[in-house]
């Protein structure tokens, strides 16, 4: 039996139509998170398998943010023990360094997670960025997305918009959905001073244990995890060890899950 004879209009055809089925789909959602690296995958997927239609947008082509580099481009991570905990869920290898320190391949971990995320049913949509939120009656409802190829060449093209019940800011270092809402809406952030208290220096068990503590909702209708967590509270970063993403993931979608309940 021959190869198949290929025509290039059925392949175009057929990825406008399944995209836009996907896309339109998911214009109303229940969670919509903002940023793919570890702590909104690991979000996403706990969401997804409570069956929470749920939705990443992701600015980068690839997800997994500041994963793929482990620690200075050496792409091996940390995880404390309970971090580890978070590994096993998906079943990727680890190894003990020392007592309650384990390492694994960053390439493996991002990889995974974000396979099982997607078996789970949440749908990642890439190369799109957030640039604004919804606003109803004090609370938000909504993103305001672009291409991020529109975003990068400053293109004057209008974004558009998709509705959620709840919004996950996982942007990391830059807690762009928090920043976007302080300069542009007149709502007070769950934070000692209402607004954006900033990332601190190193300080890795501080930082670990504060990651957790910061998860949570951080004004109606948005919750903040990951190291944005820690920036917007004024928390320190922990460098490339990983296990306060992963668990604080975690956290969010319980905190969600049960408020979606
Ligand atoms: O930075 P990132 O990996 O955040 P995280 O999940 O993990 C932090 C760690 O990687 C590391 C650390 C801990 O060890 O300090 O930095 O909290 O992933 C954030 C993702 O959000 C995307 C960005 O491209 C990255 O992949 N992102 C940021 N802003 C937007 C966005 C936006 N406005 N729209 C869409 N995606």
């Amino acid at each position: 039996m021959g190869f198949m004879r290929l025509d290039e209009i059925t392949i175009t055809q057929a990825i406008i139509e399944r995209f836009s089925r996907k896309f339109l789909e998911y214009t109303v959602v229940d969670v919509a998170i903002v940023g793919g690296g570890p702590a909104g995958l690991v979000a996403s997927y706990f969401l997804a398998k409570a069956g929470k239609k749920v939705a990443v947008f992701e600015r980068k082509l690839s997800v997994g943010g500041g994963m793929w580099g482990g620690g200075m481009m050496f792409n091996e991570i940390v995880v404390q023990r309970e971090g580890k905990e978070i590994l096993d869920v998906f079943d990727i290898r680890t190894e003990e360094y020392k007592l309650g320190y384990y390492t694994a391949d960053a390439v493996e971990a991002i990889a995974t997670i974000c396979s099982q995320a997607a078996r789970a049913g949440a749908k990642v949509f890439n190369c799109m960025s957030v640039e604004d939120v919804m606003i109803r009656d004090g609370r938000v409802t909504g993103l305001v997305i672009t291409w991020s190829p529109v975003e990068m060449a400053g293109l004057h093209v209008d974004p558009m918009t998709i509705a959620a019940k709840f919004v996950v800011d996982s942007t990391g270092h830059d807690t762009e959905i928090l920043s976007v809402i302080e300069r542009k809406a007149d709502m007070k952030l769950n934070t000692q001073s209402g607004r954006v208290m900033g990332e601190r220096s190193m300080w890795a068990d501080k930082a670990e244990r504060l990651t957790l503590e910061n998860t949570g909702e951080i004004c109606p209708g948005v919750y903040v995890a990951g190291m944005s967590a820690n920036a917007a509270f004024g928390g320190p970063r922990m460098g490339p060890i990983f296990g306060g993403m992963l668990l604080s993931g975690k956290k969010v979608a319980e905190l969600i899950i049960a408020k979606l309940q």
